[in-house]
């Protein structure tokens, strides 16, 4: 970078692996910082594409009141004259505010203080109910807090990797692509992934154990029952550090049965049961990185206890290259630990212990302490659907999207007298319900703290001026504490001041017994704070510069310092599917951020998956009549959508897979959320979101199309529409089944472009008896839209022509292309964009293996794809393969 541009040093706000960015101007590029320890200069595609997402399209950048534009001080008045008359009538149980591990720590410690210390209400939850739950709860079972024992270096050291429930080349790819390095420096290590479906992390994978969904308790249980047996254990540290340990493995040996039977129940073949054991005894450096595929299940908190079980026998536990590892999904999910987001914590670790509850009282000087836990999330939105709650303030999530049962969601917030929504996007679904919108900065104008999956504290630091009236959301959740009459309270100045007492309260008559402490780092001021280089906490008297591992020296945070084994009984999910039913698994794909309301603003990250889909396999697809790229209605008693149909061997028959990204804005039928049925695990209240039995049928169409327009006016109105932006507009894939020509003119009304002149020109293709329809709008020469519709979906590039959006002038050999449909040159285009980083398309790669490319590395020299990010190198390996 030049030297004269001003460069700062912050970090992704994207997955918890917590890359550090180097950011240029003010947003002009970014790279990977070399300095930060979490990526070491590297970034993922989304990461890489954050410039892309900057702009203010879609921004909220004002306060509103009941649909009205109002300045702050009458939005944060009327937020405080509901919540009081709502205390006063109806007592603190009647507010809740849910929260996002998307918050900074700033931000989520204020909440907090405000919910629990001020008002009085305990219902404070976050969005990381729907994934660190279940990880947090086991940690504190085994380990008598919510400590991760490890670090990334494990990554590095480690000879056994078993990645059980993680897509981590999508949703934590940099640590895979250290994982990818750490297997090609040595070649002894093996790495196991245990995932119902074969993802592109397999690819890295000696041994793929594509078992039945949720049998993962099983299969650890069975994996203690066999170390004990053939010898395997560390007796010594059993008997040291660790209690518990007779009761847990007979359990776990009544639980799992015989080699054959354990095999049978988890649907693997025996032998790579026994590969599996076999190199989990031999090879001490053992890292299990686990995920969603354990956390997000009604049994998920004994699933990571069945992990930490096998752990704790084998002395695997805080030692180089070898621990239980949960990896964090936000950017900020281990902040909101330590602040307490969670209803059933405190801050700073504590929980509602009687001496808890008093120093964190005493601590804050609070007038209306919380003494009991709170209703975790999905408990909290069905006490606002039956009336018990009637104010909620949401900041940084879209529940109506992310939860279980999402219609019925939306349901409770259409009921509830307040909703207060704090985000930085103006049309989200949950937006959409608010009362109140309050605008909230972003990357890249936000100032403070998050907390990566290794305890790694960086600094999110801003480079751009607030746009509008976006305020921090510390800020606004301050301005509500003073309005109430804390003015002390709540008084901060600067995030740095918040950090402060945030570290102050950690160390506040700790003694060691928590082990979150940052005291050593509560002395900071404004410039310190500024300055702040990552650390991994503990920071303290003892560990002034951070500590690497937890536990290394067998001493946990029990009250006699062992750590606990927990006996199992590996439920599996209840009864199987009834007939005609298939079990739908939800989770991520590797350009996509959860609700898409930030990245998909990028086109780039469109162009990898750019639609909604479900993927099946082909016995389910020739069962349920399916064909390959055919809309497919997926449902169930709660709810309803409508994706787009991929056939795959990587799916097991019987199971579907689709993405839990897009939601209103972007689809017109696509919100999953609404299928997943709220069942939660009892101990730690996180949703089952990966086994909801639904049908699958196809969706019978008469016509499909797209739509490309410079502005967008509206939704389109037909069966099915799904959205991604253009460089100089928008885009919409369409299919109905109605009359094609009366769609054709229904739709292209939603042509335009911002400040209309003169009536633009119409270019009309029209040949009814084949279905085929074509509106091409033209003025002064310029593109405005375009209609295509057509019985079977041949159409041209949406590419191409979306770059004819962006000249001034059209050629006459492009007008008749595009009334013909197709590019001047004859090009079909690229087709799905495989490597996003350079754009490299499957046709092109596809056109380079039959040119004689043999190999990753050719492709990388012919095209460069893979030769940045690394994401796409599991998909170039499989385009060579076939
Ligand atoms: N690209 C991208 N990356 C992200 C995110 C994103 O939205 N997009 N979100 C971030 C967040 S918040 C999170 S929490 C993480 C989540 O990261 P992951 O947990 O890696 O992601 P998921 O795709 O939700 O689920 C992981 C895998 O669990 C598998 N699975 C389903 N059922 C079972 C089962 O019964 N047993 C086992 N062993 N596996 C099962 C699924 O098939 C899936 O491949 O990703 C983070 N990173
Ligand atoms: N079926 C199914 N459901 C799932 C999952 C699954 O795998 N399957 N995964 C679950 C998991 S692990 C997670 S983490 C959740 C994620 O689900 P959500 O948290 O609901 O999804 P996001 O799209 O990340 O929502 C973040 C919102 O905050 C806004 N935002 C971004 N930055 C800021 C900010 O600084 N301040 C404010 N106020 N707003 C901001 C964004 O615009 C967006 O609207 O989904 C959960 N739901
Ligand atoms: S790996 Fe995660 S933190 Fe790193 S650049 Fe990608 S999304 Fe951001
Ligand atoms: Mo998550």
């Amino acid at each position: 970078m030049a030297a004269h541009i001003p460069v700062t040093e912050t970090t992704c706000p994207y997955c918890g692996v917590g890359c550090g960015v180097a950011v240029q101007g003010a947003g002009e590029a970014v790279a990977g910082l070399e300095s930060h320890p979490a990526n070491r200069g590297r970034l993922c595609v989304k990461g890489a594409a954050l410039h892309d997402t900057l702009d203010l399209r879609h921004r909220l950048l004002y306060p509103e009141v009941d649909g009205a534009r109002v300045g702050w001080d009458t939005a944060l008045d009327a937020v405080t004259r509901r919540l009081r008359d709502t205390l006063a009538r109806y007592g603190p149980d009647s507010v809740a505010c849910y929260g996002s591990g998307q918050l900074l720590t700033e931000d989520y410690y204020v909440a907090n203080k405000l919910m629990k210390g001020f008002i009085g209400s305990a219902h404070m939850d976050t969005n990381s109910r729907l994934c660190m739950a279940s990880a947090v709860a086991g940690y504190k079972r085994a380990f008598g807090g919510d400590s991760v024992p490890g670090c990334y270096e494990d990554l590095d050291q480690a000879d056994l990797l078993v990645l059980a429930g993680s897509n981590a080349a999508w949703t934590h790819p940099v640590l895979y692509q250290r994982m990818v390095a750490a297997r090609k420096a040595r070649p002894d290590v093996r790495v196991v992934v245990i995932d119902p479906r074969r993802t592109a992390t397999c690819d890295l994978a000696d041994l793929h154990l594509p078992l039945r969904p949720g049998a993962d308790g099983l299969l650890f249980n069975g994996l203690l029952a066999w170390l004990a047996r053939h010898g395997h254990l560390d007796r010594d540290y059993i008997r040291e550090h660790t209690g518990g340990f007779q009761d847990a493995l007979a359990r776990a040996e009544a639980d799992s049965g015989s080699l054959a039977d354990l095999a049978r129940r988890c649907d693997l073949r025996q032998a790579d049961l026994e590969r599996f054991f076999h190199w989990f005894a031999e090879r001490p450096r053992t890292v299990t990185f686990y995920s969603q595929g354990i956390n997000q299940s009604a049994t998920g908190t004994d699933k990571c206890n069945a992990i930490i079980n096998c752990h704790l026998a084998t002395g695997r536990v805080g030692k180089p290259g070898a621990s239980p590892f949960s990896i964090t999904g936000q950017p900020n999910a281990m902040g909101g630990r330590e602040v307490g987001g969670l209803a059933n914590q405190l801050a700073a670790h504590m929980d509602f212990a009687a001496d808890d509850v008093d120093r964190v009282k005493r601590f804050w000087n609070a007038p209306n302490m919380v003494s009991e836990p709170g209703l975790k999330a999905v408990d909290l939105f069905q006490a606002v659907a039956d009336g018990r709650i009637r104010f909620i303030w949401i900041l940084s999530t879209n529940p109506l999207v992310s939860l279980p049962e999402a219609d019925r969601v939306r349901e409770a917030l259409r009921r509830c007298p307040t909703v207060v929504v704090s985000d930085c996007m103006g049309d989200t679904d949950t937006v959409r319900m608010a009362d109140i919108k309050l605008p909230a900065c972003t990357w890249g104008e936000k100032n403070g703290t998050v907390t990566n999956s290794e305890r790694c504290i960086s600094r999110q630091r801003p480079f751009l001026e607030a746009p509008g009236e976006a305020r921090p959301d510390w800020w606004a959740l301050a301005g509500v504490g003073r309005r109430l009459g804390y003015a002390e309270a709540f008084g901060w100045r600067h995030p740095a001041q918040v950090f402060a007492e945030h570290a102050a309260l950690s160390g506040f008559e700790n003694d060691g017994r928590r082990a979150f402490d940052i005291s050593g780092l509560a002395a900071l001021d404004q410039a310190g704070y500024d300055a702040l280089t990552p650390v991994r906490w503990p920071v303290n008297r003892h560990w002034p510069r951070g500590r690497r591992r937890l536990f290394d020296d067998g001493r946990f945070h029990t009250d006699d310092g062992r750590a606990r084994f927990v006996p199992i009984t590996a439920a599996l999910p209840d009864d199987p599917p009834g007939a005609g039913e298939l079990i739908m698994n939800t989770g991520r794909i590797r350009d996509q951020w959860h609700t898409m309301t930030r990245t998909g603003k990028a086109r780039r990250l469109l162009q990898h998956i750019g639609e909604p889909f479900v993927a099946l396999h082909p016995r389910d697809a020739r069962r349920h009549r399916i064909e390959d790229g055919q809309l497919a209605h997926v449902e169930n008693r709660l709810g309803a959508i409508i994706v787009r149909a991929r056939i795959t061997t990587d799916q097991r028959p019987g199971e579907l897979f689709v993405p839990m990204h897009w939601s209103s804005p972007f689809s017109a039928r696509a919100r999953l959320g609404a299928l997943v049925p709220a069942i939660t695990d009892p101990l730690s209240g996180q949703p089952e979101s990966k086994f909801a039995r639904v049908r699958v049928t196809p969706c019978a169409v008469r016509w499909q199309g797209f739509l490309i327009t410079r502005v967008r006016h509206g939704d389109p109105d037909c069966l099915y529409w799904s959205y991604s932006p253009l460089p100089g507009g928008h885009l919409f894939e369409l299919a109905g089944d109605d009359d094609p020509d009366r769609a054709r003119r229904r739709l292209a009304t939603l042509i335009g472009e911002a400040g209309q002149g003169e009536a633009p020109q119409w270019l009309d293709l029209r040949d009814p008896t084949a279905g085929h329809f074509r509106r091409v709008a033209v003025r002064d020469g310029r593109l405005i839209g375009a209609l295509f519709i057509h019985p079977a979906g041949a159409l041209p590039e949406r590419d191409w022509l979306g770059g004819l959006l962006q000249r001034d002038r059209l050629e006459d050999d492009e007008r008749r292309a595009l009334l013909g449909g197709e590019a001047p040159d004859g090009g079909a285009g690229d087709g799905p964009v495989v490597c996003t980083c350079f754009q490299v398309g499957e046709r092109a790669i596809r056109a380079r293996i039959h040119a004689g490319d043999r190999s990753v590395e050719a492709l990388g020299r012919s095209l460069r794809c893979g030769t940045n990010c690394g994401s796409c190198l599991p998909e170039l390996k499989q385009l060579l393969q076939s």
